[in-house]
């Protein structure tokens, strides 16, 4: 039985960091090394790195299998692959995405040439649905022509995509989602990846799925996939298809050989988390102004995050000093997203945001109070009881550390 942690032991208070390696909030999943090995012999003896290579060309096809989709195009990481399917939408003039949302997802659609036009969120879910996507074109006061709809699917949850289909189809503008997040994840309308024009799922070395660096874009659409592929990569599709511009987006074989490897372990990497998870909820359900949050508008999450939001007045401390807290720990637990999207590069004070009336106060809100904490290859059930303990610990001591850091 572990001692009950004393104020001294703290490593904000003077102890020493309770791990001696960083635990980092991402998934960070590495196939095994012998497996890994022999597919990056393969490569050598072929003699083929990337762009249409046989890995890459099974990683898609699996892929495709995985999501129940028509097309998986693998691309260099999600933020290139969100720009692509813009451009092969052929979208122009606005493009209605959440207000709190990784950066990416406002930063690819400005280099697609397009204008975020931002939406706060639903407090309760994280993400847009129909009121929010309403609200945010009545405040846009026709400044900006609404040209698409990029809903994004959060910490492993889903925003419900059937409602905003819709409303996408009932409006004659394109949908498409950042599912960055959210690979494996079953919606309450069905497994994601088949929602919309198409789903842009991130392989990136923190991601459930990683191919250490990787995007995929899903469809059901055989020209848009035609689009895509011709777009992104110059082996490009069989199928001779007008594109507005081409780019690289290639994905090595190297990436497809660490992707096939995680895929196939994809559903022990979930179970893990899913144990790693119960071990938080156990230890920090009770603790008053700490709510660990539940999947929003899924059957089955991949569990890939650890979404917790601190009340201040209840806990003692707030997120960002409970965040200094567990670094000097070692445990790098991240501030996504703060702050949100109209508050950051290049939009905060922007002409091209289009700052609703109101502003945007429940992504403000959040971006002031959540706060991720481990899970992942580095961070088991073992970690999380540790982490959450010292989070116990912390509020037990809020008084001491706040004096400290002040
Ligand atoms: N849309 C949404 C909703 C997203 O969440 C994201 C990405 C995107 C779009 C764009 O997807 P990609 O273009 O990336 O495919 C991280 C990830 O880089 C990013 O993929 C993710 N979302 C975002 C939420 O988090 P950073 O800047 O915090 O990552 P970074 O590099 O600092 O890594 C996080 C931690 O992991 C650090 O403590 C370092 C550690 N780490 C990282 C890597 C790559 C390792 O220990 N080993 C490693 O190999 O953004």
């Amino acid at each position: 039985m572990r001692q009950r942690r004393r104020a001294e032991d703290m490593a904000i208070l003077g102890g020493n960091p309770a791990f001696d390696r960083l635990i980092p909030v991402g998934q960070l999943y590495f196939p095994a090394w012998d497996r890994y090995e022999e597919d990056m012999r393969s490569i050598f003896e072929r003699g083929w790195f990337a762009d249409g290579g046989p890995l890459a060309r099974r990683f898609e096809e699996e892929l495709a299998r995985f999501f129940g989709v028509r097309h998986a195009i693998a691309v260099t990481n999600a933020t290139f692959g969100l720009s692509l399917v813009a451009k092969a939408l052929g979208i122009s003039g606005g493009v209605v995405l959440p207000a709190w949302t990784f950066i990416a997802t406002a930063q690819s659609m400005t280099w697609a040439g397009l204008t975020p036009i931002l939406a706060d969120v639903d407090p309760s879910t994280q993400m847009i649905g129909t009121e929010e996507i309403d609200q945010a074109i009545a405040n846009a006061k026709g400044e900006h022509r609404v040209g698409a709809i990029l809903a994004v699917n959060l910490w492993g949850g889903a925003a419900s995509p059937k409602r905003i289909e819709k409303y996408a189809d009932d409006m004659g503008v394109p949908l498409f989602f950042d599912s960055a997040q959210a690979v494996g994840c079953i919606s309450e309308d069905g497994k994601l990846g088949g929602f919309g024009r198409a789903e842009v799922f991130s392989l990136h070395a923190t991601k459930i799925l990683s191919s250490a660096e990787g995007g995929v874009i899903t469809t059901n659409d055989d020209d848009l996939a035609a689009k895509c592929r011709n777009i992104s990569s110059s082996c490009g599709d069989e199928t001779p298809t007008a594109i507005p511009l081409t780019a690289s987006g290639c994905f090595t074989e190297a990436q497809a050989a660490v992707g096939l490897a995680n895929l196939e372990q994809f559903d022990d990497h979930v179970m893990r988390n899913r144990m790693t998870r119960d071990v938080y909820r156990a230890i920090l359900s009770d603790l008053q102004g700490f709510r660990l949050l539940e999947h929003s508008g899924v059957v089955a999450s991949n569990d890939s995050y650890i979404n917790c939001i601190v009340d201040e007045n209840e806990l003692g401390l707030n997120a960002a000093m409970l965040t200094q807290v567990l670094h000097a720990e070692a445990v790098v637990s991240r501030r996504y997203f703060n702050p949100g999207i109209h508050r950051s590069t290049p939009y905060a004070h922007s002409p091209s945001l289009v700052n609703g009336q109101g502003g945007y106060p429940n992504t403000d809100a959040l971006s002031m109070g959540v706060i991720q904490l481990p899970v992942g290859a580095l961070a088991g059930p073992e970690e999380a009881e540790v982490i959450g303990e010292l989070i116990l610990a912390a509020c037990r001591f809020s008084i001491r550390i706040r004096q400290r850091l002040a």
